[in-house]
């Protein structure tokens, strides 16, 4: 995993902390940076958005006669990484959705959206886990009414988890789904409302408009993008449509746990300017882990 990120960054090291380069060497050798970076599923924009937050800073670094800038350049590196990924706390998630029900009664709804086979379903299943983890008790609403078996898989889910789930039949209006969940979940001892929807793509332009009704009637707290990881490029530019049309507070990047380039996480903070609040590893109910720009720091600058 991370293994282009890693050897771009290391390429660069090697040409930039031997010798002292000329403004044009250094151009030189960013264009090779960019290239690396976008074979690593970094769009070329933020490639070149990298690229430039380091010009100037790798063209003032002095490097020794003799070699060994490294510490410096990796200082570079690191502090430009930091100011482009976002992460988010998990905790004030939590303190949202308590402060919520106990002053209004009333469930914190989450609306989960994103392109077909993402990873929507079985996050959710294992954002309600986390939440029931942490003595929150959520509802799922099966809103996905479209895709054949989607009923079922959220069902045994949310079996899995110990919680309720509120369905209808298929072809049902997924709006409806949701707002009855919400209406059942009032004044209950459930706190959290978990929509699940169908996958959207973005040639599928109904379905977006299906999308902005459901979160027009359910009006949810907070919008989260799900992504998978390894789709680079097609899931960068569904990450704009959803941002643009829907409206995004948080993204949750799926699959690092298989051959991810990752460069996706650097992309989608740089382009739609939102946090990623967790990062899926796997398929069980643990497999999600709270993002921390340290976690890329590490495996990118190790
Ligand atoms: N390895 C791995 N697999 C995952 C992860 N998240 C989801 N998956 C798998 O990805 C596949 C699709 O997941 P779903 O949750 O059904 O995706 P979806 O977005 O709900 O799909 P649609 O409802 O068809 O749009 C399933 O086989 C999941 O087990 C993850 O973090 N790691
Ligand atoms: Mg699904």
């Amino acid at each position: 995993m991370l293994e282009g990120l890693k050897k771009a960054f290391q390429t660069l090291t090697e040409r930039v902390s031997k010798t002292r380069l000329s403004e044009k060497e250094l151009r030189d050798a960013l264009e090779d940076f960019k290239i690396q970076l976008v074979s690593s599923d970094v769009s070329i924009e933020t490639s070149e958005h990298i690229a430039e937050l380091l010009r100037p800073r790798l063209a003032e670094v002095q490097v020794p006669r003799f070699g060994g800038g490294e510490e410096t350049i990796m200082k570079v590196y690191r502090d430009v990484l930091s100011e482009i990924l976002l992460d988010a706390s998990p905790e004030k998630l939590l303190e949202e959705i308590r402060l919520k029900k106990d002053t209004s009664g009333e469930p914190y709804v989450i609306l989960f959206v994103g392109p077909n086979g993402g990873g929507k379903t079985t996050t959710i299943a294992k954002i309600a886990w986390w939440l029931k983890k942490n003595r929150l008790i959520p509802v799922l609403a099966c809103a996905d009414t479209f895709r054949a078996a989607a009923i079922e898989q959220a069902k045994k889910l949310a079996a899995q988890v110990g919680i309720r789930a509120v369905s209808q039949r298929y072809g049902a209006d997924p709006a409806a789904v949701a707002v009855d969940t919400i209406i059942s979940a009032k004044g209950g001892r459930e706190s959290v409302v978990l929509i699940d929807t169908a996958g959207r793509s973005e040639a599928k332009k109904n379905l977006l408009e299906e999308m902005k009704k459901i979160k027009r009637t359910s009006n949810p707290d907070c919008v989260i993008l799900v992504l998978d990881s390894l789709t680079g490029s097609t899931a960068r530019e569904q990450a704009r449509i959803f941002h643009n049309d829907v409206g995004v507070n948080y993204v949750i990047l799926t699959k690092m746990d298989s051959d991810s380039r990752g460069g996706l996480a650097l992309t989608v903070c740089h382009e739609i300017k939102r946090p990623i609040l967790f990062i899926g590893v796997g398929q069980g109910l643990d497999d999600l882990i709270p993002f921390q720009k340290e976690f890329l720091l590490e495996r990118i600058l190790a």
